[in-house]
């Protein structure tokens, strides 16, 4: 029908980024979770000791796997991208010793967000819990290293359509009605590139169904977010990104010599105004 075909023309939302160096603050964690601020920026947010040696147990983990999903990458941990609930937990309970073992006898700086913000949820009477089923119980992270070459080393894409079509047997689809917070530890970075590049355009149903990517919101075409003002945050070893994964991002093109950009993620969001879920 011709109305399938027309182009959707991609509405423009603007980008409200806020850059800093320091510690993350639960105060701001809360603002990107209400939608008040589309991208916090925390530079030497963790230690170069904790980075490096996060980098060096990634690389020889035994858990460390290629991904096969169709998003070109290596990993630790488990994604509940195009899996269904019963898939999902079972394999973040048998990668969980995995993502445990990177961290090593040191703090584990993603868990210690986890804490300080579940702590400062609850005295607002919200919960902060991972996410779970009969099956098992999400990870606090998985950590990935991207590795698609050319223009993006992960291709534009959105959050939230793998958590809206997640499927009823996961209590996170929920939270697709709300922010979904994308939140990104940077243990190691590569000499160029590497960056993430944020677009002015949080994408509707419609407008993924315009583009085919209705059930993944990735990839978007450059054709697409030709006309489309965006962003790129320079990221260093040791920063943090927390983002609102509603709107299009993507990771720019990295120098294949030298170091291996890795990331540990996780997502999290209102699944009820007194519930805040966690998971990867
Ligand atoms: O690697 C990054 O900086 C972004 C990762 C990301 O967007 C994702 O895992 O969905
Ligand atoms: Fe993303």
């Amino acid at each position: 029908m011709a109305t399938n075909q027309v182009a959707q023309t991609p509405a423009i939302s603007p980008l409200i980024i806020k850059e800093r160096t320091g510690s993350i603050s639960t105060a701001e964690i809360i603002s990107v979770l209400k939608g008040e601020i589309t991208a916090l920026h925390i530079k030497h947010a963790f230690s170069a000791e904790v980075a490096e040696d996060i980098t060096t147990k990634f690389f020889g983990s035994p858990g460390l796997n290629e991904r096969k999903d169709g998003v070109p990458g290596q990993y630790v941990g488990a994604s509940h991208y195009r899996k269904d609930a019963a898939t999902y937990f079972k394999e973040a309970e048998n990668a969980r010793p995995h993502v445990e073992a990177l961290f090593g006898n040191l703090v584990d700086p993603v868990r210690a967000l986890f804490d300080a913000l579940k702590r400062e949820l609850h005295k607002q009477g919200i919960e902060l819990r991972l996410a779970r089923s009969e099956h098992g119980q999400a990870n606090v992270c998985r950590a990935l290293s991207w590795t698609g070459s050319g223009t993006f080393s992960l291709d534009p894409h959105d959050d939230v359509a793998q958590v809206l079509r997640a499927g009823n047997d996961y209590e996170l689809s929920a939270v697709a009605h709300n922010t979904v917070a994308a939140l990104n530890f940077y243990p190691s970075m590569s000499e160029e590139g590497g960056n993430l590049r944020l677009w002015s355009h949080k994408p509707t149903v419609d407008d993924r169904k315009s583009q085919g990517v209705e059930t993944t919101g990735y990839p978007y075409s450059a054709a697409y977010l030709e006309a489309v003002p965006s962003r790129e945050i320079q990221l260093k070893a040791g920063d943090i990104a927390l983002l609102d994964g509603g709107f299009v991002h993507g990771v720019t093109g990295q120098s294949s010599k030298g170091k291996r950009r890795v990331l540990l993620n996780c997502f999290f969001g209102f699944a009820r105004p007194d519930l805040v879920l966690w998971w990867t």
